[in-house]
């Protein structure tokens, strides 16, 4: 099969910011092969995008330009939502024929069964953001993200984001985040096996290997673009880190 592609929390803020450019010239790499890929886009791509709103179109308008353009010949793109980018399925998937997931999936790739997930609910000490995760999804917070005017929107997102990077930076106890992020990696398999598992969210890049029920299994984590720019690629049944700074 094809190359399968990974990548999560960019945190792009504008479009000709440097992450941005550097996110496009992969899109382009990308519109240049011959076989169409796999895009995982696996949540806060964006530092914020919320529903269809004009605004968010607008500003990522060269973004989301390449992604019809890769779509459209044939590329296949899959957007995890995150705790930055939510309610995408209206735009993202209706309009732009991206597929939206906003709880973890499994997929089938060259026989290797990999669960993806955003990562935000990995840590289950964290109520109160699992509660506002909840929340922001009710039927009405849905249907107010969509139908209010675009300036209020990103008005209460900036400052929603704002809130969610310092609480994101207030809990940098790598060794714990580990902990946490690996203790929820058995737990899940526990719940329905998988080869591999590619989270993202707590910016914190890993990769882990271990033996559970006599498996082999792998789980990686995406960690940020704040300081480098890695994409994670399955390609012809290997697993490597492509490093775009
Ligand atoms: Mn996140």
């Amino acid at each position: 099969m094809s190359s399968v592609y990974f990548i999560s929390d960019i945190h792009i803020h504008d479009d000709k910011e440097k992450k941005a450019q550097i996110f496009l010239r992969f899109l382009h790499f990308l519109e240049e092969q011959r076989t169409p890929a796999t895009l995982i886009l696996g949540g806060d791509i964006f530092d914020l995008w919320l529903g269809a709103h004009p605004y968010f179109k607008n500003k990522f308008k060269t973004i989301v330009e390449k992604i019809t353009k890769l779509v459209r010949s044939g590329h296949t793109i899959y957007y995890f939502e995150g705790n930055h980018d939510l309610h995408l399925k209206p735009f993202w998937q209706d309009q732009l024929g991206v597929k939206v997931y906003s709880d973890p999936e499994f997929f089938l790739f060259d026989g290797v069964v990999v669960r993806f997930e955003h990562g935000d609910q990995m840590n289950p000490e964290d109520r109160g953001y699992h509660f506002l995760r909840w929340f922001l999804r009710t039927p009405p917070l849905r249907w107010l993200i969509l139908h209010l005017p675009s300036w209020l929107v990103s008005a209460i997102g900036n400052k929603a984001s704002q809130m969610s990077r310092q609480y994101t930076d207030g809990l940098r106890d790598e060794d714990k985040i580990r902990e946490f992020m690996r203790d929820h990696v058995h737990r899940v398999f526990e719940q329905r096996p998988f080869d591999v598992v590619v989270h993202g969210h707590v910016h914190l890049r890993d990769d882990y290997t271990f033996e559970q029920d006599a498996k082999k299994v792998r789980s990686f984590n995406l960690g940020s673009w704040d300081h480098d720019s890695r994409i994670l690629r399955f390609e012809h049944g290997k697993w490597s880190w492509l490093d775009l700074t």
